[in-house]
Order: structure tokens, then sequence, then C-alpha cells
């Protein structure tokens, strides 16, 4: 099995500061939390920015101190989210793109998302990918429903792309598709040749979905985007530390921990 590469997911759109204190907002927030992260054992950083009350924003100057200031503290991948928060105008989730990061997101297909919906027709997600492969930016399929991996994979060969292919599938968000036991094998089945994947579970789906990645040969996201208690009625010190499980639980799985210049071997971005 290839090493593991361990995405954080470490700021999210959703989650409050009151709901978790320890969120990194500021530049100097984010270097300190990349820095930790990386020594953790993350070799990618997924990234959304708040603004200064902390409300998420898609605000290009508020990405790019975000941006400089974690590639100037670490080597770690950064990838932008391009899906933001539910209800952000399509303009301003293309603007960051503009920045070039080493990566993207790019969700493939519309979907719930608690009592809200995550938009991205079609027309949008050709939009994305095209501005992506215009600006060198290697996207991430992020698959919250088993669907948007046919997507993405017709997209892929509508494009002509010849990027490597990796997808994340993101299991448990209310109103997509459930962390069910036979998730990830099914999606796994229906991936295209060659493509390398990861996972996350939110919520209480984390554990069993970092297990059963790391177990057949998947690569985890974790993070204050996709967890908030570390157990049961105990919210997560920092990213850090639910990397650090990730970690743990990798060594006892036998799987090496992917360092970013090989994550980014294996992801194709050398
Ligand atoms: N905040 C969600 C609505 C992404 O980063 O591209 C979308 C999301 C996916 O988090
Ligand atoms: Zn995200």
């Amino acid at each position: 099995m290839d090493p593991l590469i361990i995405t954080v997911a470490a700021v999210g759109a959703e989650l409050t500061k009151e709901q978790q204190p320890n969120l990194p907002i500021t530049p100097d927030e984010l270097a300190r939390d990349a820095v930790e992260c990386r020594a953790a054992g993350a070799s990618i950083y997924h990234l959304h920015v708040r603004g200064p009350s902390g409300e998420p924003t898609m605000d290009v100057d508020v990405y790019r101190a975000a941006h400089d200031a974690i590639t100037s503290a670490t080597d770690l991948i950064v990838q932008f989210s391009s899906g933001g928060a539910v209800g952000d105008p399509e303009e301003a989730r293309f603007a960051p793109l503009e920045l070039r990061p080493e990566m993207a997101t790019l969700t493939t297909g519309t979907v719930n998302f608690g009592d809200d919906v995550f938009l991205n027709p079609l027309p949008l997600v050709r939009r994305f990918y095209d501005r992506m492969l215009a600006l060198g930016i290697t996207p991430e399929f992020e698959i919250f429903d088993a669907g948007m991996i046919g997507t993405a994979a017709a997209l892929y060969e509508e494009m002509s792309a010849d990027h490597h292919q990796h997808y994340d599938f993101v299991l448990g968000v209310p109103g997509a598709l459930p962390a069910w036991d036979d998730a990830i094998g099914f999606l796994r089945d229906h991936l295209p040749e060659g493509a390398s994947w990861s996972a996350t579970g939110i919520g209480r789906a984390h554990l069993l979905v970092t297990e059963q990645a790391i177990a057949s040969g998947g690569h985890v996201r974790t993070g204050f985007e996709d967890v908030r208690y570390f157990e049961p009625g105990v919210v997560a010190e920092s990213n850090a530390q639910l990397i650090r499980r990730v970690a743990h639980m990798a060594t006892i799985g036998g799987r090496d921990i992917a360092a970013p210049d090989v994550a980014r071997d294996v992801l194709g971005l050398s």
C-alpha cells in the first residue's frame, strides 16, 4: 500500500469559534496550526478561511494571507475549497483560485447538506474544472454521494484531462451518503483505473471511516471541519491532536505516513 496521506480539513465553513475555541482563523493561527499538523503527520492542508468576525468568506485577500502564511511556515500541499459555505455566490467561489493553489476541491454534483443545499449544477462544475485546469490546479474530486464518481470520471474524459485522479469520499453529511459499512468498498470499486482515494467520516462516523480507509489502502482526511469531538462529550483540542490519532491508527495498521513530497509523488503533483 502507498504511504498514508493525511489531509487536515482544519477550518471548514460551518463550525463556529464558540463551538471550537481553537479554530485557527488569523494567518498567525493558521501558520501555527499548519506547523503542528505537519509535525503530526499531515501532508495536505484543506483550506477554508474566515473573516474578522469568524464568518466564512471567499475573499481573495483573506485567502492570500492564509495561503502565504501556511506556505511560508511549512511544505504542506495547500488545497483551497471551491465549495465555500452553502449559499456562497458562484463567482465568489471562483475568486481564490486565481491565487493558483497546488490543489482545490471539486464537488461534482448537488447534494442536500443538512437543511441546506450544496449547489453544484453540472455547468458550474464544468466551469470550475475548466478554470482549475487552465490555472494548473489539480482538483480533488469531493464525493458526497455515489453518483458524483460517475460525473467526475465522465468530466475527466470530456475535458481530455490528464492529471492523476484523486477522490475524497465525504461520508455522513446529513442528507448525503451515510457512512454505511459497505460504502467505502462500493465507492472504491467504481473508481476509474489508477485513481487514488481518501475518506472522511463526518461526526460520529469518523473513526469507523478512518479505520476502513487505512485498512483498505485509501488515505484519510480529518480535522475540525469534519470532527468536533475527540471522544463523546470532549471537544477536540487541536487539529494536530486529530492527526496524531490517525497516525497512531496507521502505525497499528502497518501504514507509513506520507510526508508532503511523497504525497506529491502519489498525487502526481511533483
Ligand atoms: N462547506 C461545504 C458546503 C469543499 O470544501 O469543497 C462544502 C465543502 C466542500 O466544504
Ligand atoms: Zn471543505
